[in-house]
């Protein structure tokens, strides 16, 4: 039963500030463009938005505590833009800087280690007049936000995540539009995608000037999607969707650069001026690897892309997608060869339920329980066949705002009733307990 895991593989939770802080407007925290983009009608399930959600904000020791019950060791949280420099760019908020120095020092209190992730799609709305990650100037201003917490919370951040899955915040946000701001431009995204590569870049620079000591990485959902069938053009058009959704991050994060298929394909060009490839290939500690799931694409004349999903025969969760844990251990053994052997953390992974909350309190949530596994176990394998994998955090701590699904999707292992926000443990979360606990395979 045992799955295997050396005692320094960390296991942690993951968590993202606009999904469970609520507190939109409290304490100097202006706009940002998830809370423009629900207000929009039809964007988002139900118009749900991020304005109490499980209120993480002020009960965040309540959060630990029950974390720290559990055995958990790191939580990966993000830190809002907004509620540094409200307005983007310019003054910093001290309240801001205040309450994530409480977070990681009551995690220390129990000892936990803070992950913080400086970007997790909550953009200041004023960026986003000038043209948010289209607009190069944004790369500039984020490097000043992340230089505020590397200056400001150094001294209690275990370890840092400059981007959380820049896919989504480009191809998603300016090409498939399906996320804020909700556009679907080739261009526009083309240049988003260099943007988010240049801020990262930008900061990872900084970060190693000044010294500083945390392991520092970037956190990516990369596709590496499987050819529905064994011809050559499904095996293309799997290429070339891994080099679109993944390798246009990875490559330069790399020094690869950019993919040339890409630019073959779709004529189009990175807006790449002098020294910004330099910058953007300063090595990472590490890569963080938010897995889900991973579909079969064939090739596509109709589709603008050239490549489209198909069907596949996996159990979907709640949301939909499939459960692959193969596709896991397929990418990282990927990701291990494609970074030569960085180091990797699984930063989420999870799966969405149709929870109910039974009348004595709890939530048997066999299915999440069964998907958690069958990914652990291809990790450990992943382990045995070489690759470096340090840590895993199950996403989510708790159920959350699921972006344009509202909250009408759990990702929890632990159950928020939305009306009077108490916390419920779900049969996962014990479930995880002893996992990390290691069935009792413990020194007594
Ligand atoms: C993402 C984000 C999370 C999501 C989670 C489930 O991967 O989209 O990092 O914020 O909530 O992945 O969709």
């Amino acid at each position: 039963m045992s799955l295997d895991f050396s005692k320094d593989f960390l296991f942690g939770c993951a968590t993202a500030s606009y999904q469970v802080e609520g507190a939109s407007f409290e304490d100097g925290r202006k706009p940002c463009i998830w809370d423009t983009f629900a207000a929009i009608p039809g964007k988002v399930f139900c118009g749900d938005d991020g304005k109490v959600s499980v209120d993480q904000y002020h009960r965040y020791k309540e959060d630990i505590e029950l974390m720290d019950s559990l055995g958990i060791q790191a939580y990966r949280f993000s830190i809002a833009w907004p509620r540094i420099i409200p307005n983007g760019r310019g003054e910093v908020n001290p309240k801001g800087i205040e309450y994530y120095r409480n977070l990681c020092k009551e995690l220390h209190k129990h000892g936990m280690k803070a992950y913080a992730t400086i970007y997790h799609w909550d953009l200041p709305q004023s960026l986003q007049d000038e043209g948010g990650w289209t607009n190069r100037q944004i790369a500039y201003d984020y490097l000043e936000y992340a230089k505020v917490l590397f200056d400001n919370l150094s001294d209690v951040v275990d370890s840092w995540i400059t981007i959380n899955e820049p896919f989504c915040i480009t191809w998603l946000s300016y090409l498939y539009g399906a996320h804020a701001p909700g556009y679907q431009d080739m261009n526009l995204a083309t240049k988003a995608v260099h943007h988010v590569n240049l801020a990262h870049g930008l900061a990872m620079k900084y970060y190693r000037e000044k010294g500083y000591k945390a392991p520092i990485g970037i956190t990516v959902n990369p596709q590496t999607p499987r050819p529905a069938t064994r011809k050559q053009c499904d095996i293309d058009a799997a290429k070339l969707s891994r080099a679109l959704e993944t390798e246009a991050f990875l490559g330069p994060y790399t020094g690869k650069g950019y993919p040339e298929i890409l630019t073959k394909t779709y004529g189009i060009t990175f807006p790449i001026q002098d020294g910004d490839m330099e910058l953007i290939s300063t090595k990472v500690d590490f890569f963080g690897v938010n897995y889900y799931n991973e579909y079969p694409v064939s090739a596509s004349k109709s589709k603008p892309l050239g490549f489209e999903q198909q069907p596949f025969w996996e159990r979907r969760t709640d949301i939909g997608w499939p459960c692959d844990c193969e596709g896991l251990l397929r990418q990282l053994k990927w990701l291990d060869k494609y970074t030569n052997h960085t180091p990797l953390y699984i930063t989420e992974n999870g799966s969405a339920e149709d929870d109910k909350l039974t009348l004595d309190n709890r939530v048997h949530d066999k299915e999440r329980i069964n998907y958690i596994y069958n990914h652990l176990k291809a990790c450990s394998q992943a382990i045995k066949e070489g690759v470096d994998l340090r840590g895993y955090f199950v996403w989510s701590f708790i159920d959350n705002y699921e972006w344009t699904e509202g909250y009408s999707k759990r990702f929890g292992i632990v159950y928020a009733d939305y009306k009077t926000l108490k916390r419920y443990p779900k049969d996962s979360a014990y479930f995880y307990r002893d996992v990390i606990a290691g069935y009792g395979e413990v020194d007594m």
